[in-house]
């Protein structure tokens, strides 16, 4: 499924620097001409695309861009220098409009590489400018424009890497509170989350990726029951499931039935799904008893590899986290 990514940036030009009234002094002469220089111009702002970049990540964690000013021009003609561009690496999808007036700007693709945002104030021009025949010796030398400051809306349409998948009330919304800034609505009661939220996960090796939370399938859901097969054909495109069993729901007679009835669902809904790789959590480490329920299920698939978490104390989150960036990296 394709969710958005958002963030809202504040850049600015660099302003104009001031150009610069001096005269000439030169030995044996009492009164040199004008001779002060341009004001170096300020750096301007521009978009560049990234086809290596997937997030809007690092845009939510900085959120101020300034390029540089112009300095100011000096005498002896010298013109002050150049304030720098910033450039802004985005990636390929992204749309960029102004967040106060949310007109588009650009929808950045991988046919564009360089898109001029704010243009750097201009340098004001130095007194030597202003000499003409009537003013042999000017005073005045123009201030420098001042850059531009504005305030960009970045969205970005973006294919969730990893989906959760599990019973209603397995904990899901939780999990993915735990492990990304995501804070969808949890309670203690089935079918809370109604729509998909995503989360994006800064892993402590690897690229950040992005997780979907969705409704909690139910028996039935390949049939249309519950909310369920609206979202099966969104989580179809990730590359990974995470399947979240409540350990405090596993039944001590049939330990798998939860987690064969989620299987059995996906499997029905469509092939590819059932294919799917997976890992198999299993939540709600810290209530009481668990640990036995833990056992038994892990007794009864020996050859998987079974996390066991509490989304709620966040233990064994860290190494989920580490095992899905793992994943990833290898696809
Ligand atoms: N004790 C304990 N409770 C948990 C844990 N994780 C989730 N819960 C509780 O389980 C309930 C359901 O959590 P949610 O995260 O809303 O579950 P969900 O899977 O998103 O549910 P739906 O959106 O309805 O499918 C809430 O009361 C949570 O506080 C856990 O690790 N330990
Ligand atoms: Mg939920």
């Amino acid at each position: 499924m394709k969710f958005v990514d958002e963030a809202i940036i504040t850049v600015s030009s660099g302003n104009g620097g001031p150009g610069c009234t001096s005269f000439r002094r030169e030995r044996y002469i009492e009164f040199g001409g004008p001779d002060g220089g341009d004001g170096g111009n300020g750096g301007d702002v521009i978009l560049r695309v990234d086809p290596g970049q997937r997030t809007l990540y690092e845009y939510r964690r900085q959120k101020l861009f300034n390029a540089k000013n112009g300095a100011s021009g000096l005498g002896k003609q010298k013109h002050g220098r150049n304030g720098s561009h910033k450039f802004l690496d985005l990636p390929p999808g992204t749309l960029v409009s102004d967040a106060d007036t949310l007109e588009p700007i650009i929808d950045l693709t991988l046919e564009h590489t360089e898109h001029l945002v704010a243009k750097g104030g201009q340098g004001g021009r130095g007194n030597k400018r202003f000499a003409s025949a009537t003013n042999r010796a000017p005073r005045y030398s123009q201030p420098g424009i001042p850059g531009i400051e504005m305030r960009l809306k970045l969205e970005l349409k973006l294919l969730a890497d990893v989906g959760i998948v599990g019973l209603p009330n397995a904990g899901k919304s939780t999990l993915i509170s735990a492990i990304s800034s995501a804070r969808p609505k949890i309670a203690d009661y089935p079918f809370t989350t109604l729509t998909p939220t995503l989360g994006m996960v800064e892993p402590p090796f690897g690229e950040p990726f992005a997780v979907a939370d969705i409704p909690g399938l139910i028996e039935g859901a390949h049939e249309g029951i519950g909310l369920g097969i609206k979202f099966l054909k969104h989580i179809e495109r990730t590359g990974l499931l995470i399947h979240l069993i409540d350990a405090g729901g596993i039944d001590p007679e049939n330990p798998l039935e939860s987690f064969n009835l989620i299987n059995n669902e996906l499997a029905m809904y469509s092939k590819k799904l059932a294919q799917k790789a997976q890992i198999v959590v299993l939540n709600k480490l810290d209530l009481t008893g668990v640990e036995n329920r833990v056992d038994e299920f892990k007794a009864a698939l020996p050859n998987l590899k079974i996390l066991a978490i509490s989304a709620v104390t966040g233990q064994g989150v860290k190494p989920l986290v580490k095992m899905l960036a793992s994943k990833l990296q290898k696809e």
